[in-house]
C-alpha cells in the first residue's frame, strides 16, 4: 500500500518527475504545447502513476504542496526550453482542491514567474470541470489573475462532466481539451465523430480553441482536423517523455 507520509517525503527527496506530453499544433503541424505529467519514483515500488497517488493528496491536503512544486518545476523547464530557443508553452495539470482552498493565494505563482523573468504567455492552466463548477467565487477570481498575467487556461477532459454549459460563456477559458473518451472510438459518421464536430464548433463559436487527446491513429487525427480541431495530443505524435527526451523531440523537428 502507498502511504501518504512516503509520499510527504517524496518533495524533498526528490522523488517526484514531470515527464512531458507534445500538443501538436495542426496548422503547422509541430509541436506547440507540452502537458507536464507528474510522476513519483517510489523506492520500492519504481514508477507510480499520478492516478494511484493524486486523490491521496487530495484528501489530506498535501496536493496544495505538490501543485506548488508541480508549478515551479514546470515553469522553470519552460525556461529552460528558451533559453535553447524552442517557445513551448508548459501546461500545468490542477486539482480542484487548489482552487477552492482559501489558503491558495496565486500571488506566490505569479511572484516566482516573475522571479525566473517567464511571459504568463508560456504557461498554460489545466482545469477540471469540477474546479470550476465547486468553487464558485474563489475560481473566478483565479481564472481572472491567470489572465491579467497573461497565462492561458484549458478546461480538461471537456465532456465528461455532468455540469451545464452555461459555465463556459461565464468564465474565461482559452481551451476546450476534449476528452479521450470521445477520441478514442472516433469512426466518419459516428456519434463519437457527431459529438467531436458539434464541441469544436461550440467552442469557436464562443472563441475558444479546442485540444483533442488521446488521439491514437492517422484516421482520428484526420477527422479531428477536418471538423476544424485546433491541436492534437497523444500516442500517434508521444506519449509522456523525460525533459530530456522531450528536447530531443524539439531537436529533431529544427
Ligand atoms: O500521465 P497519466 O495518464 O498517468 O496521468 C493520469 C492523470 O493524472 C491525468 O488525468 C492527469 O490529469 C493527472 N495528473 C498528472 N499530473 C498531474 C499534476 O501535476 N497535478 C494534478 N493535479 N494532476 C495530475
Ligand atoms: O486527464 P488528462 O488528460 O490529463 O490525462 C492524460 C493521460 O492520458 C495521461 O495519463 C496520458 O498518459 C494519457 N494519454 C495520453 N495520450 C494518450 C493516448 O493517445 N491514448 C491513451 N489511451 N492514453 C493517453
Ligand atoms: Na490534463
Amino acid at each position: 500500500r502507498l502511504l501518504i507520509n512516503d509520499l510527504r517525503s517524496a518533495i524533498s527527496l526528490q522523488q517526484l518527475e514531470l515527464f512531458y506530453q507534445p500538443i501538436i499544433d495542426f496548422d503547422s503541424g509541430a509541436i506547440s504545447k507540452a502537458e507536464a505529467l507528474i510522476r513519483w519514483h517510489h523506492p520500492e515500488r519504481g514508477l507510480v502513476s499520478p492516478d494511484d497517488f493524486i486523490s491521496m493528496t487530495e484528501e489530506t491536503g498535501l496536493i496544495l504542496e505538490i501543485g506548488d512544486w508541480v508549478f515551479a518545476t514546470a515553469i522553470q523547464q519552460a525556461a529552460n526550453w528558451q533559453a535553447q530557443g524552442h517557445h513551448i508553452q508548459v501546461s500545468i495539470n490542477t486539482s480542484p482542491v487548489q482552487f477552492r482552498s482559501d489558503e491558495c493565494d496565486l500571488q506566490p505563482w505569479l511572484a516566482k514567474l516573475k522571479a525566473i523573468n517567464l511571459n504568463g504567455a508560456a504557461v498554460n492552466i489545466e482545469i477540471t470541470e469540477g474546479g470550476l463548477m465547486e468553487a464558485g467565487r474563489a475560481v473566478t477570481d483565479k481564472l481572472l489573475a491567470f489572465k491579467n498575467a497573461g497565462i492561458e487556461v484549458s478546461l480538461d477532459d471537456f465532456g465528461t462532466g455532468y455540469s451545464s454549459l452555461s459555465y463556459l460563456k461565464r468564465f474565461h477559458i482559452d481551451y476546450l481539451k476534449i476528452d479521450q473518451s470521445f477520441v478514442r472510438n472516433l469512426q466518419p459518421d459516428s456519434n463519437d465523430h457527431a459529438l467531436c464536430e458539434a464541441i469544436i464548433v461550440m467552442a469557436h463559436k464562443l472563441d475558444m480553441k479546442v485540444i483533442a487527446e488521446g488521439v491514437e491513429t492517422e484516421q482520428q487525427r484526420d477527422l479531428l482536423i477536418s471538423a476544424g480541431c485546433n491541436y492534437g495530443q497523444g500516442f500517434l505524435f508521444s506519449e509522456a517523455l523525460p525533459a530530456t527526451e522531450f528536447a530531443l523531440l524539439l531537436d529533431k523537428q529544427e
